[in-house]
Order: C-alpha cells, then structure tokens, then sequence
C-alpha cells in the first residue's frame, strides 16, 4: 500500500528533492498512505509503561483522556473517558491534540492549531478508514466524534507518541474538544499522570501496529531539532 518506499533512503531523496528543487509537496488526501510532506507518521519505540493524562475536571466538561504506552511500544492507547457535555445540537464533539499547551489563563485559543507534524494541511477531511492520512492530532477524525453527553472509549493510535525530541509528541501539547460549529469548548493540558495505573498491553484495536522500515517521524524530529531554518522554511511553503 506504500507509495513511498519505506527504505531511508528512498525518503531521504524525497526529502532532498523536495528541498532542494523547491517542491511543495500537495497537500495529502490522495490514495497515498502517507500523512503529509514528510512521509508516514506511524511511531514506534514509546517508552513502555509511560503515562500522560489530559484532565479535563476543571473545564466545562468532566474527566479526562489518558495516554498510555504498552510494554510493545507500538502506538499509543488512547482511553476517552468524559462526560458532561451538552445537550441541544451543540455537539457531536470534535478533539484534537493541539500544538501548544493552554495558557494559564485557560484561554482555548492559546493552544494553537492541530498537532499536524507531517503537514497534511486540513483542506482534505479526514478520511477514518485512512487515519494514516489524516492529521496526527485529528484524534476525532481517525476514532470519531463525542456524540453524546458521556463518552467512553479506547483505542490505539500508532501516530502520536509519548517519546519526547519527536515532532508527534504529545506530551508538552493539549486536549481541544470543539462544538459542532467548531468553536473551542474546553481544553486541557497533557500532562504526565501520576497517578497508579496498569497499562494494558496493546491488543490491536485497530488492526496490526508495527514498525515498517524507515520511518518519517525520526526524520521529522531530526529535521525539527537541527534544522529548525530548513524546517520551519519547508513549511512556510506550504502554507
Ligand atoms: C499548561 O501548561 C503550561 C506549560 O507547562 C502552563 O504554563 C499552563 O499554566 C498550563 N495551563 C493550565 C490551564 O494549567
Ligand atoms: C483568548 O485569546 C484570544 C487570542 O489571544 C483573544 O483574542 C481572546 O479575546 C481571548 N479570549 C478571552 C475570553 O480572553
Ligand atoms: C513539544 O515537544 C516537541 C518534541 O520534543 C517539540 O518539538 C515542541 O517544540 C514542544 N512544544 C512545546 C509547545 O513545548
Ligand atoms: C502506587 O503504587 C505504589 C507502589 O506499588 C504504592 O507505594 C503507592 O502507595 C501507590 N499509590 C497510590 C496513590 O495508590
Ligand atoms: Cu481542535
């Protein structure tokens, strides 16, 4: 199924042609199965047994998001366990990790925009049959909508990561869950939890998680911490 080849080197000249040739690559949402500029954003390697939590009892809404890497290191269990949330058409509800954490003041806004490290832009939606294609953030547009006023649900997601220096960490990010007109309803930060609590081994829920050849991320984050110029540079193009 993959289009770019899964060799470094392979991703390395696309990287090289793309920089140097000035190429912007499209905005994904073609049959590819990649995520963005950057390649595949499939992670690999989380540290086993970490723990961060997005603790949403001090918003407008209750409860809270835990994000738990098993001792496979493959991919990230998400459990969504929230409530609270309005009747009346406000929702279904979207969420997102977003760039930045919330300001003190707890302004949603402050948060930025979607964590998208692969840059695939938000143009195309979503396509849940293809979360390799969507944003990395864009946990509601891979897993689904909060439909209703309690919500509870786990999955894995083999593209955020709890490995910090990579560019699809999540744990220094935040929690924005959205109305349905799209208007930041409450935020939280992710924080690591501290808390007692038995990470259970990622049973694939959402089909086979494994590491495959080279992989976008580790270039990204490599791209990201020397090159913020080169990085920051190739991005501005493609805005
Ligand atoms: C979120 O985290 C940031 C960075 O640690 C901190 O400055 C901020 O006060 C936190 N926001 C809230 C609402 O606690
Ligand atoms: C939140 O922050 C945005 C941008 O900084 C600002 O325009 C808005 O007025 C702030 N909202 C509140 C309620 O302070
Ligand atoms: C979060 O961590 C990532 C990876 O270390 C880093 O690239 C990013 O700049 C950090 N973001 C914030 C808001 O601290
Ligand atoms: C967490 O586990 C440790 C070690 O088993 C134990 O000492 C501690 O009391 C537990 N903390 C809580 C809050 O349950
Ligand atoms: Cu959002």
């Amino acid at each position: 199924m993959q289009i770019i080849s899964t060799s470094s080197a392979a991703l390395a000249a696309l990287f090289f042609s793309t920089l140097v040739l000035g190429q912007t690559a499209p905005e994904t949402g073609k049959p590819e199965d990649t995520t963005g500029a950057r390649g595949d954003a499939k992670t690999f390697d989380n540290p086993a047994g970490a723990v961060y939590w997005a603790d949403f009892s001090k918003t407008a809404v209750s409860g809270s998001i835990k994000f738990m890497s098993s001792s496979d290191k493959d991919g990230v269990r998400v459990e969504v366990d929230l409530s609270k949330f309005p009747g009346g058409g406000v929702g279904p509800f979207g969420y997102h990790v977003h760039d930045a954490p919330v300001p003190t003041d707890g302004n949603c806004t402050g948060t930025l925009a979607h964590l998208d490290p692969f840059v695939r832009g938000q143009k195309v939606v979503c396509d849940p049959k293809r979360p390799q294609s969507c944003e990395v953030g864009d946990l509601a547009g891979k897993y689904g909508k909060i439909p209703d006023s309690s919500y509870v649900k786990s999955y894995v997601d083999p593209y955020i990561t709890l490995t910090q220096g990579v560019g699809s960490f999540i744990g220094n990010r935040s929690i924005v869950i959205h109305t349905l007109d799209t208007k930041r309803y409450a935020c939280a930060n992710i924080t690591m939890y501290s808390g007692n609590v038995t990470v259970p081994k990622n049973e694939t829920t959402n089909g086979p998680i494994k590491f495959e050849g080279s992989d976008g991320n580790r270039l990204a984050s490599t791209l990201w911490g020397c090159g913020v110029g080169v990085a920051v540079g190739l991005r501005m193009l493609m805005v």
